[in-house]
């Protein structure tokens, strides 16, 4: 099988989130590159970037002069793709937009292997289960009040999901902190997961002061998430070990090499992969296969659809998650039943872009 042709498209979506009921609809949109690789056997590969800002532009350039290196290529030799692109990256990478657009590269080989054999990318990376835990995200946000929060918990619990992730950070007080947590615990009652993301905002010393206090209240965390600058390796470590409540950071990092930084500090009790600033499936297997060898579980970052695959093969996968930004793009996204999210069996990804969808919203 060889590439023959490479299609890349700029698409623009309002940033709403289905999973936010009662909020007034936002006017801010979100940019997303996707990329169609074609073959010689008819078979398409799928993939798709984002996080470009105002260089979504040159994300696209960059995920199109990357497709069209490797036409003529094998896409199963994935491998061999990867490495081609990092040369003729030159010292473009490790990072930034050439990780972030070898990314859908990778993604669209590995979808095209698993459409050559008729076995699905889950299957392809181990198989090891048809179905995984998966919690709400970005549905329980910084700017959302305390009484919207009192009541969004609750509803995403009624709509079956086992786990559901919040964002502190910005409050003004350590009280008013955990007070939000505590209106939260009290919606979901005592049986949902319930995990709590930072995003960098707090020092070493806030963290841990924050949440001891949450731990003597017996507001249980899932798990505290980035609760301070990501590559503080040390100060992370000094908050691990600190508290009894998990910490969870990888997302904001690029590629493997800052994760053997993360493992070998001790930073980190659960382990973040952001298939985007990985660089792909090929480098996220990677960094999971470390992890196991740490004995720390993997959390997936986003694009629920094709995590679902990654989380499902791998025996340290914890959870996937449910972030919906992506989910219009696809004709049809993964199942969720019982508080599950469930492998695709069709081929590949097992996914294929809405073409109407992406007509309505394509800017370039
Ligand atoms: C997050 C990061 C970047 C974009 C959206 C959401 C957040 C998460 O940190 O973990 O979902
Ligand atoms: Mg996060």
């Amino acid at each position: 099988m060889k590439i023959t042709h490479v299609t890349t498209k700029i698409i623009r979506t309002p940033a709403d989130n289905p999973l936010v009921v009662g909020l007034p609809p936002t006017t801010d949109t979100r940019e997303f590159v996707t990329l169609e690789l074609g073959t010689d056997q008819g078979l398409v590969g799928i993939g798709l970037t984002f996080f470009g800002g105002a260089l979504t532009p040159a994300l696209r350039s960059a995920v199109q002069t990357l497709g069209e290196l490797i036409v003529g290529d094998d896409p199963t030799q994935t491998e061999a793709i990867t490495a081609k692109c990092r040369k003729a990256a030159g010292s473009c990478g490790p990072g930034g937009i050439f990780s972030l657009a070898l990314a859908p590269v990778d993604m669209a080989c590995w979808d095209l292997k698993g459409k050559a054999v008729n076995q699905s990318v889950c299957a392809l990376l181990g198989g090891l289960r048809g179905r995984v835990a998966t919690y709400a995200s970005g549905a329980l946000m910084r700017p959302h009040p305390i009484d919207y929060l009192a009541k969004a918990g609750p509803r995403l619990r009624d709509m079956g999901f086992r786990q559901m992730k919040m964002q502190c950070g910005s409050e003004k007080t350590i009280g008013e902190s955990i007070e939000r947590v505590r209106v939260m615990r009290e919606g979901i009652g005592p049986d949902v997961d319930l995990m709590c993301d930072i995003n960098q905002l707090w020092s070493v010393h806030h963290a841990i002061d924050v949440t001891r206090r949450l731990e003597e209240r017996g507001l249980h965390l899932y798990w505290l998430e980035d609760p301070t600058t990501a590559d503080d390796y040390q100060g992370l470590a000094r908050i691990a070990d600190a508290l009894s409540t998990p910490v969870a950071a990888g997302e904001y990092v690029y590629g493997i090499a800052p994760f053997r930084q993360l493992l070998e500090h001790r930073s980190v009790d659960i382990v973040m992969i952001d298939l985007l600033r990985a660089g792909g499936i090929t480098h996220w297997m990677k960094i999971a296969g470390m992890a196991e060898a740490y004995n720390l579980p993997v959390v997936s970052h986003l694009i629920p659809e094709i995590h679902v695959h990654l989380i499902a093969a791998i025996p340290n996968g914890l959870t996937v998650e449910y972030m919906p930004w992506t989910l219009r793009l696809f004709e049809e996204t993964p199942d969720i039943k019982n508080g599950q999210i469930v492998v695709p069996s069709k081929p590949g990804l097992g996914l294929a872009f809405d073409q109407a969808v992406l007509k309505k919203f394509q800017i370039a």
